[in-house]
């Protein structure tokens, strides 16, 4: 069971997005990954990752690694079933109902037949999100970065509707990450698995967001274009872990 995974937290989460480099690419990034001690590979990305080519990128990564791959679906196309599980999200603030509960609907049999563990997640786009890809493709109305409270009430609704993970999405490449404000209202307020990513491209910003709360920390960018995939995640994992 991944879910066992959260018990030993902090952890740190390396998402590889399908559309960005091939399979074997792919693969070889995740091998340093582990090397640098992250927890697990994330497969996913807004734009171009569905089908086969989410397969083949899942493929070569279990073949590189002994890492749980959990997959970042836009949609339902882009459920994999050599993944060992599924972030099960729902956009809770997009304004398009396909995002809340219409690929939710289309991918849950895909689910069921691959046997893939599920994670209910709340997938909660944070400004500066509405100019990154995932806030223009899936129609978001992003948190306002002054705004914990919104996000907490967000937060505790996942709860309550019995959702065990609440993923606040400052939006990939962006400036400035999630508010630590907020990742600590969410965290002290709700009792739903935090997860932390967008725009985190550095060992303290890692640590701030650790500190304030955050369960796991998510980072893909950082690593696209370096020489040294190893020690990048590895001084991420670090900050993360203490
Ligand atoms: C994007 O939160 C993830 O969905 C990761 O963002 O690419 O900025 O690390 P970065």
């Amino acid at each position: 069971m991944i879910e066992k995974l959260f018990d030993d937290g902090p952890l740190h989460f390396s998402l590889l997005d399908p559309d960005e480099q091939d399979p074997v690419d792919a693969g070889e990034m995740a091998s340093s990954a582990e090397a640098g001690g992250t927890d697990a590979i994330m497969v996913g990305g807004s734009v171009g990752s569905v089908g086969g080519l989410v397969e083949e990128t899942v493929a070569s990564v279990k073949e590189e690694t002994s890492l749980p791959v959990v997959l970042f679906p836009p949609d339902h196309g882009s459920i994999a079933p050599n993944a060992d599980a599924v972030f099960f999200m729902s956009m809770l603030n997009s304004r398009n109902p396909m995002y809340i509960t219409g690929f939710q609907m289309m991918g849950a049999p895909i689910v069921r037949r691959a046997g893939i563990e599920a994670l209910p997640m709340a997938y909660l786009p944070v400004e500066p999100a509405g100019e990154s890809a995932v806030g223009y493709v899936s129609d978001a109305r992003p948190i306002p970065r002054g705004k914990p409270g919104i996000a907490l009430a967000y937060s505790l609704a996942a709860q309550y509707l019995g959702m065990r993970y609440v993923y606040l999405e400052g939006g990939s490449g962006v400036e400035e990450p999630v508010p630590v404000e907020m990742v600590r209202a969410v965290s002290e307020g709700c009792d739903a698995v935090l997860v932390v990513g967008g725009g985190i491209n550095s060992p303290e910003r890692a640590a701030e967001r650790v500190e304030a709360g955050a369960d796991v920390i998510v980072t893909g960018t950082v690593v696209e274009g370096s020489s040294d995939v190893e020690s990048t995640i590895s001084s991420l994992v670090e900050a993360v872990k203490g």
